[in-house]
């Protein structure tokens, strides 16, 4: 049975392989990106059972999209629309330390998402749907099919967990922070940045951020703060979440990790202190391999990470 439904666009991603100037690059490698994707991904890889919507174009990047994502195991409902391309992201490193994104997704297949193309029944049969704040910013129709999944959810008590994911490049910040906080007052597991939750509340501050936003109405609140660590509000229950030390190659990717981990764990019944743990920890297994989604763990990989310097498994 499908324990988790999330949807959204997927686009071909285009990377550099080397550090440097796009224009100098010789070649491109090609895969696939998408945050509903990435988390769905690492789900499976954890165990649960998740279904994935979107829509692609009736071209070659379209296929490739299907087929990976139901080679790594994801229920995919890949839309085929006809009447236009999908979208691309291009990738490159300017220096060791800095990522470049670039789109092309204006009126990409995967925008034209629409209400018509949810799965309601498995949006009522299972336990939580993951949306994030991306889909909301691609059209009008994408953002119609966001409210109507989070009314379908509602009415079946299915958990609407929601990644805020703001996109400054897919829509103004005032357009943005209205709905955004929209979702937000209908979401039950909220995951944010501290530089996202400014659109949504002006209070600052670990501990009374995290109370704010869940004065909005989810219960569980998790604000991520990359390589320092985590805090969280579940239930009332406060919690510090350290980060977990690894060394970094690719930071893209990695906020989506960290919520397929916790979601993984809430769908097992864990506790909140078990749920932040293995977030922290798919987090950082994410940053540690190139690619948007490629390093997300097994249950049996996560223990990997306590391994010393130069360990070979034979
Ligand atoms: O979190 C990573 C995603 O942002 C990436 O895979 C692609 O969905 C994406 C986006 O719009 O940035």
């Amino acid at each position: 049975m499908i324990q988790i439904v999330t949807l959204g666009e997927t686009l071909a991603l285009l990377s550099a392989p080397d550090i440097g100037l796009l224009r100098h690059a010789d070649y491109l490698r090609i895969g696939v990106a998408g945050a509903e994707s990435n988390v769905a991904i690492g789900l499976c890889r954890l165990g649960v059972d998740v279904q994935w919507t979107g829509r692609v174009g009736d071209d070659e990047f379209g296929q490739r999209i299907a087929q990976t994502l139901r080679g790594q195991g994801l229920h995919t409902r890949a839309i085929v629309d006809d009447t236009a391309p999908t979208g691309l992201m291009i990738k490159a490193r300017r220096t060791s330390q800095l990522t470049q994104v670039a789109y092309y997704r204006r009126d990409s297949a995967g925008s034209r998402l629409a209400p018509g193309d949810l799965d309601t029944e498995a949006i009522a049969e299972a336990s939580v749907i993951h949306l994030s704040g991306i889909t909301p910013a691609l059209s009008k129709s994408a953002r119609d099919a966001v409210f109507t999944a989070i009314d379908v959810a509602r009415e079946y008590e299915t958990v609407v967990s929601f990644d805020v994911n703001y996109r400054s490049a897919l829509w103004s910040t005032d357009d943005a922070s209205r709905v955004l906080a929209d979702v937000v007052r209908r979401c039950d597991v909220l995951f944010t940045t501290e530089d996202e939750a400014a659109l949504l509340t002006d209070t600052r501050g670990t501990e009374s951020l995290t109370v704010a936003l869940a004065r909005m109405g989810p219960t569980q609140v998790l604000v991520k703060r990359g390589s320092s660590g985590a805090t969280a509000l579940i239930r009332g229950q406060s919690l510090q979440i350290p980060p977990v030390p690894v060394t970094a190659v690719d930071p893209v990717g990695a906020g989506d990790a960290f919520t397929a981990g916790y979601l993984a764990d809430l769908c097992s019944g864990a506790t909140p202190a078990e749920c932040v743990r293995t977030a922290a920890r798919t987090g950082a297994f994410a940053v540690t391999v190139h690619g948007d989604w490629e390093g997300a763990p097994t249950r049996r990989e996560l223990a990997m990470l306590e391994a010393d310097a130069d360990t070979v498994l034979r």
